[in-house]
């Protein structure tokens, strides 16, 4: 499993875990960094402090190498981006937008930077503005996602791109890494499977819908917002994607009910007002384990089949 992201990050694994606003943190992303992934800590809309202190409380629980993800979005992402510099953070992930404007500070400082792009045209524009690789990740994924799948979406990048390619969305086994290298890959980002395991510091509320949803209890919510998020189907979801069919939760309201659903789906477990962000491919997971299984269990499938 040597690719040229093993080679670019310091990893065992081609493995990164995905940079889930709210939910990853010091915790999560010490134990994928110290089973030979890379972990993230989710900088997501938080306070600068909390993301400094997230920083080095990782750095306390691993010598190996980790990651921050900028959500591009965030009013603070200036502040975040620039915390990563002064922390000396070894790898950067970014959502929900174009990072441009920071690549060439954080390239200056010895940053590894690794944007997460749902389409070809943006993967060409990062390579271009000097990104190490980028993450393709398909509509499969939970949270904010783009239109194409990964299927589709992996291997057109593969193929415009010069660059390392991370394949993300619908991932969660051996079988999933596998079909990733196949299409092209040289690594796989690995978000949902994680929820589900024990070092995970989310409500056990939402482990339980993770391990108990099946293939159809997804829903994407908000897509006349311009932000599409998907999510395990809660009658909270269920409102909110029926109010946006029939038109009788206007954008405006859609923002108003959603606001603050993040923290109160992973701090509270509140299913009649949390959001709880999942992807397609929770309908596979059915137990909770720590990272270092299953990123062990996944890479020896992976390279059983690579093999054959
Ligand atoms: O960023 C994610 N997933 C996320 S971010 C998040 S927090 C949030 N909450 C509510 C609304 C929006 C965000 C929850 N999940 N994944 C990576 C990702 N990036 N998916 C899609 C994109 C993306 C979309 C447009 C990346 C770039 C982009 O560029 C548009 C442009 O500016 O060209």
């Amino acid at each position: 499993m040597k690719t040229r992201i093993t080679e670019l990050l310091g990893c065992k694994y081609p493995l990164i875990q995905g940079g889930m606003a709210w939910i990853a943190e010091s915790t999560l992303a010490a134990a994928v960094s110290n089973a030979g992934g890379v972990g993230l800590i989710a900088g997501g809309s938080a306070p600068i402090d909390y993301l400094r202190d997230q920083i080095r409380k990782c750095k306390e629980l691993t010598d190996k190498p980790f990651g921050v993800n900028i959500m591009l979005m965030s009013p603070n992402a200036e502040d975040l981006a620039q915390l990563c510099i002064d922390e000396k953070v070894a790898v950067v992930t970014t959502g929900a937008g174009n990072p441009g404007k920071f690549i060439p500070a954080w390239k200056e400082a010895g940053i590894k930077v690794i944007p997460v792009i749902p389409s070809v045209a943006l993967a060409r524009r990062m390579e271009k503005a000097g990104a190490d690789a980028v993450v393709a990740e398909g509509t499969e994924s939970g949270g904010h996602i783009g239109e194409n799948t990964t299927m589709c979406l992996v291997p057109q990048v593969v193929d415009a791109v010069e660059i390392p390619v991370i394949a993300a969305g619908g991932i969660a086994d051996g079988r999933g890494v596998a079909a990733s290298f196949m299409l092209g890959a040289e690594g796989v980002q690995i978000g949902t499977r994680f929820l589900a395991s024990e070092e995970c510091q989310i409500h056990p509320t939402f482990k339980e819908l993770v391990i108990k949803a099946k293939d159809t209890d997804n829903v994407v919510t908000g897509r006349y917002t311009g932000h599409p998020c998907r999510n395990i189907k809660t009658k909270f979801a269920k409102m909110l994607a029926s109010g946006e069919k029939d038109g009788s939760l206007t954008p405006e309201q859609f923002e108003e009910v959603t606001l603050g659903s993040l923290r109160k789906a992973v701090q509270d477990g509140n299913v009649e007002e949390g959001s709880f962000l999942c992807g397609l491919i929770a309908g596979m997971i059915n137990d909770v384990k720590p990272c270092k299984d299953i990123i062990e269990e996944m890479m020896e499938q992976a390279e059983k089949l690579l093999a054959k």
